[in-house]
């Protein structure tokens, strides 16, 4: 385990939960937050606070001592700008300027949706081209771009995961290239932790899926491999897909079709 107490932001969303209760139990020492109360039991070696990312103060004090900072909060969903603006961007400006004040390591919750305007026949590797599928991506995107700033200009260490889905188990046909599991999930962020240094590295957070839609990314320099892979669950997903030809085109899938107005 970490030497100094570990900031998780968004501990009380999907991936915060999982994440508090498998990095507790390996013996960390969290310093848990979100916008909401926990919604599970506090685990022993844990403290939670509520903070709005918003709120620059709370976030610096939240931050006093830590030595890396998982970033898993904000908004998880396309919304509207206005909505996504404070959360994800002010939000993720008030965390670099906390790990800068710490010199803390950030691993950051990225997303498939900053390069979700892909076809599904491309097959990316971690220097491509950002092609953000909303504003939800577009404001992933930005923490990426914020990540590289603070370690060009600040040496602050960053891992940007482009996460796919961590689920328990693949529910469609898509997430049968996007799928994490758990367990695999829960290995990488401790790789993002022990690794000696990281410097500014991309991750494409998902198993050793078969029909994955990525490749090359810095897993060698981080020491991370996932285990577990979709492959096997291919045969129970078969055929759920949805009936609109825009999500099926595109990686980011349902995302991609909010506010979709191409014609071609
Ligand atoms: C995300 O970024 C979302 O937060 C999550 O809810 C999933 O929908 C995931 O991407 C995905 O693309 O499957």
């Amino acid at each position: 385990a970490p030497d100094r107490p570990v900031l998780l932001t968004g501990a009380s969303g999907t991936i915060g939960r999982l994440l508090t209760n498998r990095l507790a139990a390996l013996g960390w020492r969290l310093r848990l937050t979100d916008i909401v109360p926990l919604p599970i039991p506090l685990p022993s070696g844990a403290t939670f606070e509520r903070a709005d990312l918003e709120d620059r103060d709370a976030i610096a004090s939240l931050a006093q001592g830590c030595g890396l900072i998982l970033h898993f909060g904000g908004v998880s969903t396309e919304q509207s700008f206005e909505a996504i603006l404070g959360p994800n961007l002010r939000g993720s400006f008030h965390v670099y300027e906390a790990a800068r004040a710490q010199k803390a390591r950030v691993v950051f919750a990225s997303s498939n949706h900053a390069v979700g305007l892909y076809d599904r026949s491309t097959v990316l590797d971690h220097d491509c081209h950002l092609r953000p599928d909303g504003h939800y991506g577009l404001s992933k995107a930005y923490g990426e771009m914020l990540a590289r700033l603070y370690w060009e200009k600040h040496a602050v260490e960053s891992v940007m995961i482009r996460i796919g889905s961590v689920l328990p188990e693949v529910p469609d046909e898509r997430m049968l290239s996007t799928w994490i599991s758990h367990d695999d999930f829960v290995r990488l962020i401790q790789s993002c932790a022990d690794a000696e240094s990281v410097d500014c590295s991309i991750i494409w957070g998902a198993s050793d899926n078969s029909r994955s839609f990525w490749r090359h990314d810095a897993r060698d320099r981080i020491g991370w491999t996932p285990r577990d892979s979709s492959d096997d669950q291919a045969e129970r997903v078969r055929g759920r897909v949805t009936n609109d030809p825009v999500a099926e085109r595109y990686q980011g899938g349902k995302f991609v079709t909010v506010d979709y107005t191409r014609r071609d």
